[in-house]
């Protein structure tokens, strides 16, 4: 059996509401804050789940308590307990009185990038149904972004300072975008709401990383075996954890500094590094190795041919879109790559291929489209894309389920013939500067093609030759 952590539960009180209450919350955020109740009682997290009540209620039913694994050489299992409100759909009247309690001073958010709502440009996407249905309703929000508005505006009336939103998942400018989202919002009901928030709510941007592969019942059975605790909800996460935060939090916000964190002036340099670097070689991995017929990252970090392409991208066009940069990049690939190769952590890559419609702009499309307006080349970053189309094809024609918000278009397009023409249509996917580039627009059709004809392994072989 393993320790519980050692504050009592009882003396702790909420000071975080979080949004989003999956397995990277629960591996990350949720372990510097459980390190920070050693400390300090004020932070415990309500945990808020807007969609599936499942993990709320298995968080509940354990009181709080999971464990999270740690997938090194050796494993290692510590119990957490940093949620004291477990809150499911349809609980909005505590939800909202939390966001009006001025104990809370954070309100985090993972989501993933879909729960932002937003448009190819970044901006606040007002055709989205869950966005329509909030402005019709602002007092019974569904969104996060109707959510923070509700709580602000909330704030706002009774003479309370704002809490702060942060944002923790993988996108470029997090919390600027989410900043300009909610304003955007805002703005819609009360314009002098917005000019509130634009002018007294602080959002961090924030850069957040550790690798954290999806809950399987291998782990439940493993933990049980090892700590005796039979835990439905575990988590498992790599030993290597980073979570930068904008250096802009005020001074009653919690000290998560004092817990690991870094605060700095310029996280947009390692957010940008981060997702490309880490995230789109993760994304080029998913893609190509699916292809091939690859289960997980270390699986296909063990192919040469498919490990030195991914590598050259890293090293070579990724990095030259990120120079200059705070970061050493030479060495940032070296420590990636080798996170990559650890066997114990099993990242299916197919966990890595959701979404794709709203990571490939961060992780991929961002730099080809500067790589193209720097004269640079954009022939392997091209590769990525390419393979994210045979993917859809492939899934689509053989009937698979593609978990992706835009899937019922996708599926659609997959099936149909001239699948590269048509996605690289989706103004949802690809801005008008990519979609419009004939250079972009040859480069993924031919490596799709040569992909379809020599097949992916074949066609990486002759790649390296290049
Ligand atoms: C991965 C990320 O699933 C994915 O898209 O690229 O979850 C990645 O493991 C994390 O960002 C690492 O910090």
């Amino acid at each position: 059996m393993i320790e519980p952590p050692p504050y009592h539960r009882s003396a702790l009180s909420v000071g975080i509401v979080h949004f989003g209450p999956g397995a990277f919350h629960r591996a990350h955020l949720a372990d510097y804050v459980d390190r920070l109740l050693h400390n300090d009682p004020r932070w415990a997290i309500a945990a808020v789940s807007l969609r599936s009540p499942a993990t709320i209620e298995a968080l509940a039913r354990q009181d709080g308590l999971y464990t999270l694994a740690i997938l090194d050489r050796e494993r290692r299992y510590r119990l957490l307990c940093p949620h004291r409100r477990f809150l499911g759909p349809g609980q909005d009247r505590p939800v909202r009185e939390l966001l009006g309690d001025p104990a809370v001073r954070i309100v985090s958010s993972t989501v993933t990038e879909k729960g932002y709502c937003l448009a190819a440009d970044g901006s606040l996407d007002f055709d989205h149904p869950d966005i329509r249905r909030d402005l019709s309703a602002p007092d019974r929000p569904g969104s996060l972004i109707g959510w923070l508005a509700l709580g602000l505006a909330d704030r706002r009336a009774q003479g309370l300072p704002p809490f702060v939103p942060l944002c923790c998942d993988n996108m470029s400018a997090n919390g600027t975008r989410l900043k300009a989202a909610v304003i955007a919002f805002a703005g819609r009901i009360d314009p002098g709401l917005a000019d509130w928030i634009g002018g007294e709510v602080r959002f961090p941007d924030t850069m957040v990383d550790s690798i954290t592969p999806a809950t399987t019942d291998e782990l439940r059975r493993e933990v049980r075996e090892a700590t005796g605790f039979d835990d439905l909800i575990p988590v498992a996460r790599e030993a290597y954890s980073a979570f930068v935060i904008e250096d802009v939090l005020p001074g009653d916000a919690p000290d998560l500094k004092s817990v690991g964190a870094r605060l700095s002036s310029d996280v947009a340099g390692w957010e940008k590094a981060k997702l490309r670097m880490l995230n789109g070689a993760h994304s080029t991995f998913a893609y190509l190795g699916l292809l091939i017929g690859y289960d997980t990252v270390a699986e296909a970090m063990d192919e040469d041919m498919l490990a030195g392409f991914v590598e050259r991208l890293m090293r070579d066009d990724i990095a030259a879109s990120l120079s200059p940069s705070p970061i050493d990049l030479d060495s940032y690939a070296d420590e990636i790559l080798d996170r990559f190769r650890n066997p114990a952590i099993g990242h299916k890559l197919a966990q890595i291929a959701w979404d794709g419609s709203q990571k490939l702009p961060y992780r991929l499309l961002d730099p080809a489209a500067e790589a193209l307006a720097a004269g640079r080349p954009i022939s392997r970053l091209a590769v990525p894309v390419a393979a994210w189309m045979l993917f859809i094809e492939a899934r689509a024609r053989a009937g698979e389920e593609i978990i992706d918000p835009l899937s019922a278009e996708l599926a659609r397009i997959g099936r149909s013939g001239d699948v590269v023409a048509r996605l690289l249509g989706l103004e949802q996917i690809f801005p008008e500067r990519l979609a419009r580039n004939s250079d972009f627009r040859s480069a993924v059709s031919e490596a799709a093609e040569a992909m379809r004809s020599a097949g992916p392994r074949a066609f990486l072989a002759a790649k390296a030759g290049e």
